[in-house]
C-alpha cells in the first residue's frame, strides 16, 4: 500500500506575510543538490510519467495547486498539493504523474541529486520489470 509522506513546514507569518525556511537536517530528509520549478502548465496537461532509480525529491506547490499520482505495480494514490506549507516526499522507484495544475500553480522541487537522465525510468513496462527484478533479488537475500 502506498502511504504518502507529507512534510508540514513551519511558516513564519506576521502582518507582512508568510515565510517558509527549509534546512537540512532540521526540516528535510536529504541535503538539496538541485532545485527546479514547473509553472505555466495548461490545466489539461499531464507531466512526469517516470520513476527514478536513486533520486529523492520533495514537491511543494508554492503557488496554486496540482495533483500528484503516485503509482506502483500494486497500488496507486493521488495527493493534492495546495499549500506552500506542505511538501510531498517521493523516494526512488515510485512512478509519478503530475496533473490538474491550476493556472497559478508553481511546483517547486527539491532534489537530492544532480540532473542525470540515466536515473530515469520513462517506460512503464520497464518500471514494472525493474520492480519485479528488485523483488526477485530480495528473495535471495
Ligand atoms: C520529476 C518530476 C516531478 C533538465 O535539464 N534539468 C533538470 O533538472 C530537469 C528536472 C529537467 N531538465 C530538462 C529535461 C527535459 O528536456 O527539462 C525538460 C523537461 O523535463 P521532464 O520532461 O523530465 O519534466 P517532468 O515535469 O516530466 O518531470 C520533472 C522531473 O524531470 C522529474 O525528475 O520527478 O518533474
Amino acid at each position: 500500500m502506498i502511504e504518502e509522506k507529507i512534510y508540514n513546514f513551519n511558516s513564519h507569518g506576521d502582518h507582512r506575510g508568510e515565510l517558509v525556511a527549509l534546512e537540512y537536517p532540521k526540516d528535510l530528509p536529504f541535503p538539496i543538490k538541485r532545485i527546479y520549478y514547473i509553472y505555466n502548465v495548461p490545466g489539461n496537461e499531464r507531466r512526469g510519467f517516470h520513476s527514478h532509480n536513486k533520486l529523492e525529491q520533495i514537491l511543494i506547490a508554492v503557488s496554486g495547486s496540482v495533483k500528484i499520482l503516485l503509482k506502483t505495480p500494486e497500488d496507486e494514490k493521488t495527493v493534492l498539493l495546495d499549500s506552500p506549507k506542505k511538501g510531498l516526499y517521493i523516494g526512488p522507484m515510485m512512478w509519478r504523474e503530475m496533473f490538474d495544475f491550476s493556472d497559478d500553480a508553481v511546483l517547486l522541487v527539491l532534489a537530492s541529486r544532480e540532473y542525470d537522465e540515466s536515473d530515469y525510468i520513462r517506460n512503464y513496462e520497464d518500471y514494472v520489470k525493474a520492480i519485479s527484478n528488485m523483488k526477485g533479488e530480495g528473495k535471495n537475500d
